[in-house]
């Protein structure tokens, strides 16, 4: 089976092999930059859901392959859940990781340990050409450091000690990260909806 997953960020694009490569599904990823004449897909959703799927149909329309898209991000809650669908350009510069911790660092300077709640949330969608989608959803419930900590991994993680654990997701390998996150979880899920609709 041939599924075209869409996605510009590198770090989700090697989280995404493995955990489909564990789960079994014989799939051929391709990242969506294999596609320069896709256009950017303008994220106007309200929801991790629905820009899932805006990236997902967007896909599927341009290549007439079944694809399939994550839409991620941090949700604090001391921020009513910002950043949110916003995570990635946070700082204004989308894809600006750096940036972007560090200004939720800043805007959390003055908040105590008791009240530095978040979870990283994911929706995983698929999109078929005809227009079939689904979407499922994954999260990782955690607390927010004070400094970045750790190497691996992308994004945020230098900053979310996930429940349960003393270190950062960054700290993690990639492979107790997946077996743990948001993104782990969502395609996990989204593994017997692609079988269903996709085996013959
Ligand atoms: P595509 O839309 O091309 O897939 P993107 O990087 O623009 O790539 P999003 O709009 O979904 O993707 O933004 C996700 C942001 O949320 C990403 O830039 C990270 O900062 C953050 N994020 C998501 N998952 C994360 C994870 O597992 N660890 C750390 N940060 C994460
Ligand atoms: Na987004």
């Amino acid at each position: 089976t041939r599924l075209i997953l869409a996605t510009r960020n590198a770090g989700k694009i090697t989280e995404l092999h493995a955990i489909l490569a564990d789960a079994g599904l014989d799939l051929e990823l391709v990242g969506a930059d294999a596609y320069p004449e896709i256009p950017d897909v303008k994220e106007t959703g309200v929801t991790f859901a629905e820009n899932a799927l805006l990236k997902a149909h967007a896909l599927a329309q341009a290549t007439g392959l079944p694809a399939v898209a994550d839409d991620s991000g941090l949700c604090v809650d001391v921020l009513n859940g910002a950043p949110g669908i916003f995570s990635a350009r946070w700082a204004g510069t989308h894809g600006d990781d750096k940036a972007n911790l560090n200004l939720l660092l800043a805007q959390l300077a003055d908040i105590d340990d008791a009240h530095r709640g978040a979870h990283f949330a994911c929706a995983a969608a698929l999109a078929l050409p005809d227009g079939t989608e689904r979407v499922v959803e994954g999260r990782l419930p955690g607390t927010l450091r004070h400094e970045p900590t750790g190497t691996n991994g992308f994004g945020y993680d230098p900053i979310l000690q996930p429940e349960g654990h003393d270190v950062t997701c960054a700290e993690l390998t990639p492979a107790e990260k997946n077996a743990i996150s948001h993104r782990g979880q969502a395609f996990r899920a989204l593994v017997p909806v692609v079988r269903e609709l996709l085996s013959p």
